[in-house]
C-alpha cells in the first residue's frame, strides 16, 4: 500500500425515499441496505466499504428523518433514528447530502441548514436525474440550487439506473484524508448475517403491509443453522405491537405471511448462495417502538 493511499467515511444523508440505501448498495455492488417505496424503511446506521487500488470509503446508510411523521415524533425509535443520523455526520470526514434531482422540499432545506457548518465536506447528490427528462432539464435545476444551497459540490446521478457513480466516486476519492485502510479488503459490511436476513425479511413486509403496520413491526433472526437435510434452517419472528396488526400480517387463511416468507426465501438463497428453510412466527410484544430496552434486545443500537 503506497503512502498516498486514502481512507475516510462517507455519510450519506436525506429526507426518507431520497434513494440512499439504493446508492449505498450501487455503490458497494451488493445488495446490503434494504430498499422499499414507503419512507422510514432504514432505521441503522449500515457500512457499505467501496475498497480501490488507491483508496477505501466507508459508506454509511442512515435513516432518512422526516419532521410531519407527528405519530413517530416521540417514540424511541424515532429518536434512535434521529441521533444515529446526527452521529454518523459527526463521525464522517464527507458528507453526500442526497435529494430528489429537481425537488426541493423544505425538510431537504432544513437538513441543508443543519450541514452548514460542515459544508466544505459536503456534496450534494441529485439523485433520481432518470425521471428528469433530457440532460439539459437538469441546467436550470442545478442553477437554483447553487444559489439556495452553497456546498461544496454538486452531483447528478442515478441511483437505480447506475448513472455517473463514477463521477460520484471520483468527487468522494479527492476528499478522503491520506491513511491506511479502516477495514481489511474483502469486507463489505460491518454487519452481520443476522441482522441482514432479519432485513431481508423486513423488507418483504414493508411491500406486503400498508399504512401504519410497517412502523409497528421488527424482526429477529433468533435461529440461523443447518437442518438434518443440511439446508440453512432459519428461524425469525416478526414482532408487531398489537394483536389486530399481528392478524394483519398473518392475513386471511395466512396468505400475507406466506407471500412475505416466499419472497425472503428466494432472497434469502441467493444471499446464503444454498438451500434455505425459513419459518416465520408473527407476535406481539406491546410498546416495543418505545422502550429502550426492547429495542437494545431486538438488536437496536443505542448510541
Ligand atoms: N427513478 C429512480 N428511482 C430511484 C432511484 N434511486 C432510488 N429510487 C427509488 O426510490 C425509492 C426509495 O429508495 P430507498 O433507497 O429505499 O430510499 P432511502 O432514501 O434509503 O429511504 P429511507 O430509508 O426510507 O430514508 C425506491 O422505490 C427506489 O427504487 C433513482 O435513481 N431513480
Ligand atoms: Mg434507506
Amino acid at each position: 500500500m503506497s503512502d498516498d493511499f486514502r481512507s475516510g467515511y462517507v455519510a450519506i444523508v436525506g429526507r426518507p425515499n431520497v434513494g440512499k440505501s439504493t446508492l449505498l448498495n450501487a455503490l458497494v455492488g451488493e445488495k446490503i441496505s434494504i430498499v422499499s417505496t414507503k419512507p422510514h424503511t432504514t432505521r441503522h446506521r449500515i457500512l457499505g466499504i467501496l475498497n480501490r487500488e488507491t483508496d477505501q470509503a466507508v459508506f454509511m446508510d442512515t435513516p432518512g428523518l422526516q419532521k410531519t411523521l407527528k405519530r413517530n415524533r416521540k417514540r424511541a425509535l424515532h429518536r434512535l433514528m434521529a441521533k444515529t443520523m446526527n452521529q454518523t455526520i459527526a463521525d464522517a470526514d464527507v458528507i453526500l447530502m442526497l435529494i430528489e434531482a429537481g425537488k426541493l422540499t423544505s425538510e431537504d432545506r432544513n437538513l441543508a441548514n443543519l450541514l452548514k457548518d460542515r459544508a466544505n465536506d459536503t456534496l450534494l447528490v441529485l439523485n433520481k436525474v432518470d425521471m428528469v427528462g433530457p440532460r439539459t432539464a437538469l441546467l436550470p435545476i442545478l442553477e437554483s440550487m447553487s444559489v439556495e444551497l452553497p456546498l461544496s459540490a454538486f452531483v447528478p446521478i442515478s441511483a437505480r439506473k447506475g448513472i455517473n457513480l463514477e463521477g460520484l466516486i471520483k468527487e468522494v476519492a479527492g476528499r478522503l484524508p491520506q491513511g491506511p485502510a479502516l477495514f481489511p479488503p474483502g469486507v463489505l459490511t460491518d454487519r452481520s448475517s443476522y441482522f441482514r436476513i432479519a432485513e431481508i425479511i423486513r423488507e418483504k413486509l414493508f411491500s406486503a403491509v400498508h399504512q401504519e403496520v410497517p412502523y409497528g413491526l421488527t424482526v429477529e433472526v433468533e435461529y440461523l443453522g443447518r437442518n438434518e437435510e443440511n439446508q440453512w434452517l432459519i428461524h425469525a419472528v416478526i414482532w408487531v405491537e398489537r394483536v389486530s396488526q399481528k392478524l394483519i400480517v398473518i392475513g386471511k387463511g395466512g396468505k400475507v405471511l406466506k407471500t412475505v416468507g416466499q419472497a425472503a426465501r428466494r432472497e434469502l438463497i441467493e444471499f446464503l448462495n444454498d438451500r434455505v428453510h425459513l419459518e416465520l412466527w408473527v407476535k406481539v410484544r406491546e410498546h416495543w417502538s418505545d422502550s429502550v430496552r426492547d429495542l437494545q434486545k431486538l438488536g437496536y443500537d443505542l448510541p
